[in-house]
């Protein structure tokens, strides 16, 4: 599929996603926000591919917001097809079967912040800025970020960063936890790769069932969440890889994971 918003790159197991609208500072617009949803079908269900990098294009931002220009002639009704439509596209990203990594490379603002929000992790570059300033155009957080943001860095912050839309750096977000590690800017990409080809390399059923487990188990209440993961567990005990795994600790070798 091609894309003119989006850059779609695979380097063995790794697909690198670019939201790529440098002149807007990769803002997203509903058409980017489309293509991003055909993308993450296109990617999930790709099996070649066992670890997504989200990053922007340009050295400025990931994703500076929601694309504002084309919020502010919404009416109410496209505005909740826009609301759907982000919300939707961020829930499948969240839900695809591979890890994904967000590389945030500048500017997350906004439905910035709620798109790497909806990432399984976040790594930063040293320039990175991260913020909810929705309260200061006079609207709310409308892709999740009401919801993913308290539970990535509890009720207290979260509630302080969208009450008063101020921006925050790269350290302060590592300090909240809100991403996992910063780096250079010039090492970023290079560092996500490494971390995407460390996870790639192991089990990929195995991956990508606590990926589910995580996801799915975290909106569920404690026994559920557990049953749901002994489903889970038993899973993988029917997989190739889950012999391979444990037969190479035994015999003290290394496992090779064939992806079965
Ligand atoms: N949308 C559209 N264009 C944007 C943009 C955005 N979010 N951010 C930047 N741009 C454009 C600028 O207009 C400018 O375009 P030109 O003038 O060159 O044509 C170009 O990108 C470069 O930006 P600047 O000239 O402003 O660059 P600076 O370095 O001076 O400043 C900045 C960078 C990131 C601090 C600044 O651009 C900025 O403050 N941008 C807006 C950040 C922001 O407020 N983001 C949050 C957007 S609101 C909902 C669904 C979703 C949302 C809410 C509700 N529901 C459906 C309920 C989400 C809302 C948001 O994300």
């Amino acid at each position: 599929m091609k894309y003119t918003n989006l850059l779609l790159e695979q380097i063995g197991a790794i697909a690198i996603l670019t939201i790529n609208r440098p002149k807007a500072l990769n803002a997203l617009n509903s058409d980017t926000l489309s293509e991003l949803s055909t993308a993450i079908d296109e990617l999930g269900m790709n099996s070649s591919v066992k670890v997504v990098v989200l990053t922007g294009s340009g050295e400025k931002a990931f994703v500076a917001g929601a694309d504002i220009s084309q919020m502010k002639d919404f009416n109410s009704l496209e505005g909740r097809r826009f609301a759907q439509l982000g919300q939707a596209t961020f829930r499948k990203l969240e839900l695809m079967p591979q890890p994904v990594i967000a590389a945030v490379n500048g500017f997350a603002l906004g439905g910035g912040c709620e798109l790497a929000m909806a990432c399984d992790l976040r790594i930063a570059s040293d320039n990175a800025k991260f913020g909810q300033p929705e309260v200061t155009l006079g609207i709310t957080a409308g892709f999740g970020g009401t919801q993913r943001l308290p539970r990535l860095v509890g009720t207290g912050i979260a509630s302080e960063l969208l009450f008063t839309g101020d921006i925050i750096d790269a350290n302060e977000a590592y300090r909240i936890g809100l991403v996992n590690r910063v780096y250079p800017l010039n090492a970023l990409k290079e560092e996500a790769l490494k971390l995407a080809n460390h996870i790639a390399g192991r089990a990929p059923a195995a991956v990508q069932l606590s990926k589910s487990a995580i996801q799915r188990g975290g909106n569920m209440d404690l026994d559920s969440a557990q049953a749901y993961e002994a489903e889970v567990f038993g899973l993988t005990c029917s997989t190739q890889d889950q012999k391979e795994g444990c037969t190479a600790f035994l015999e003290k070798r290394k496992p090779i994971f064939e992806g079965r």
